[in-house]
């Protein structure tokens, strides 16, 4: 399998805005049952064939109905992406919304905006705990 066709997962930090973000979406899971109720980063797993940030605007408006542009990435440890408990790494983008509501469609039974200082205030999924950790960080907050 050329490397295009091998599966990603990708996933957003949506951002109220991209150049002073201050409250970030989180979104409830309701299945596996492993993950379920835990919160992520919306997003999901690439198909084949799929270019990474357009599979992440598919899964953006399949499950939350809205319409996002990109901004950079979120680079990780692991060559620009970041761990999950499973054999598969996670890309991560900064997005805001253009159009659209967000609603909990697909996935997930509920959306959250996250206020500054308050990022950490979910029980997200450790993955993404560590990602958002690292956001907060670098960008000197709470
Ligand atoms: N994942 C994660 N953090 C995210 C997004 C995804 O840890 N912010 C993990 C959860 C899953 C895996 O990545 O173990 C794949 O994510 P999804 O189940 O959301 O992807 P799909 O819905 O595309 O998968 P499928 O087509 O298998 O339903």
């Amino acid at each position: 399998m050329s490397p295009k066709h091998q599966t990603c997962v990708v996933a957003a930090a949506i951002v109220d805005r991209l150049d002073r973000p201050a409250r970030l979406l989180a979104a409830r899971r309701t299945a596996p049952p492993a993950l379920a109720g835990q919160w992520e980063l919306p997003g999901g797993k690439t198909e084949p064939g799929e270019a990474p940030a357009d599979a992440l605007l598919r899964e953006l408006r399949e499950e939350l109905g809205v319409r996002v542009r990109l901004g950079a990435q979120i680079t990780g440890p692991l060559d620009g992406h970041w761990p999950l408990a499973s054999a598969l790494t996670l890309r991560l983008w900064w997005a805001e919304i253009v159009d659209g509501e967000p609603m909990p469609l697909q996935d997930h039974d509920q959306i959250r905006w996250l206020e500054a200082g308050r990022w950490l205030d979910v029980a997200w999924i450790p993955a993404d705990r560590t990602a958002v950790s690292e956001m907060v960080r670098r960008a000197g907050g709470p």
